[in-house]
């Protein structure tokens, strides 16, 4: 379920035997965990460590570390909005290295998505069920398809108050897909080009995203199966950080505040072993192609 290093920089360089260990691992669904990872914040940073910056409209502070912008904040000057970014900028090499040197099997075909600050304490955030991060789902996106690519994050708990962030994971990817596919139709023809013609999708929602889309509305429509699934806690305290595949492991996140995340997208190709891949196990199930 997770798979411990002692890792304590983020530039740090690892042995043959521990890359093929994380990367083996990380595959298999398992959550790579550094307790003793932190990231360190500068003293003018500090005072991010406030839901006041966070838009209430939106669920996260977003960054894109390609383009250098900012969203999701509100109330910055011109200036904290510069530093701002150039924490989430720092935050987002420091994964990015953490990524290299410790999966070099990636290097080549990783893609740096978006970088994410979440300063709002996660335990008593209302939205709606589709949204509720609190039920167990694996991760897919509606207006983002990515077209069976892996979505890895990187996440880092920067807590002041000594605050854990707690997380329920669930069962195996195979499993989860075997109890809902059954229920989950073909998408209505035209819908996908549809969606795109309308731009409602960035790109083409493939039947893997439909796919998916749909296992992660029933998973959180689902109440018994909140409550019934196997599934076991786990705490990351602050000074750590966690790397985990999102669209395979089924996960929730209970309680916490301000956590720092990196998301990178990977080719399925890309993979030592594609066969561990959401893609691959739903065109199993299914028996067809979904791209
Ligand atoms: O914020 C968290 O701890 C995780 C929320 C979540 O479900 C995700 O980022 O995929
Ligand atoms: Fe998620």
């Amino acid at each position: 379920m997770q798979i411990v290093f002692s890792t304590q920089q983020w530039t740090e360089n690892f042995f043959s035997s521990d890359q093929k260990k994380a990367v083996e691992s990380l595959e298999g669904g398992n959550i790579l965990h550094f307790p003793q990872l932190a990231f360190a914040l500068k003293p003018e940073e500090i005072k991010f460590l406030s839901p006041e910056y966070a838009d209430p409209q939106a669920k996260n502070i977003g960054y894109n570390p390609k383009l250098n912008v900012l969203w999701g904040a509100q109330r910055l000057s011109d200036d904290e909005r510069i530093k701002l970014k150039a924490m989430l900028d720092r935050f987002s090499q420091s994964a990015y290295n953490l990524v290299r040197n410790l999966l070099p099997h990636y290097v080549n075909s990783i893609v740096m998505a978006r970088t994410s600050f979440r300063p709002v304490e996660i335990s008593n955030r209302k939205t709606s069920y589709r949204k509720d991060d609190k039920r167990l789902h694996v991760d897919a996106f509606p207006s983002a398809p990515n077209q069976g690519r892996r979505i890895l994050r990187v996440f880092c708990n920067i807590n002041p108050h000594g605050e854990d962030r707690v997380w329920r994971v669930g069962e195996p990817f195979e499993k989860v897909a075997n109890k809902f596919l059954p229920k989950i139709s073909n998408p209505i023809l035209g819908k996908s080009a549809l969606l795109r013609l309308l731009k409602i999708t960035k790109s083409y929602r493939t039947l893997y995203d439909h796919y998916m889309l749909q296992i992660h509305d029933r998973m959180k429509a689902d109440e018994h199966y909140q409550i019934n699934a196997d599934q076991q806690e786990l705490r990351f305290a602050p000074g750590s950080a966690w790397i985990v595949q999102t669209d395979h492991v089924s996960h929730a996140a209970m309680q916490g505040q301000y956590v720092l995340e990196q998301t990178f997208s990977l080719p399925v190709s890309a993979m030592k072993n594609d066969a561990h891949s959401p893609l691959r196990i739903l065109e199993k199930i299914l028996k067809r192609p979904l791209l």
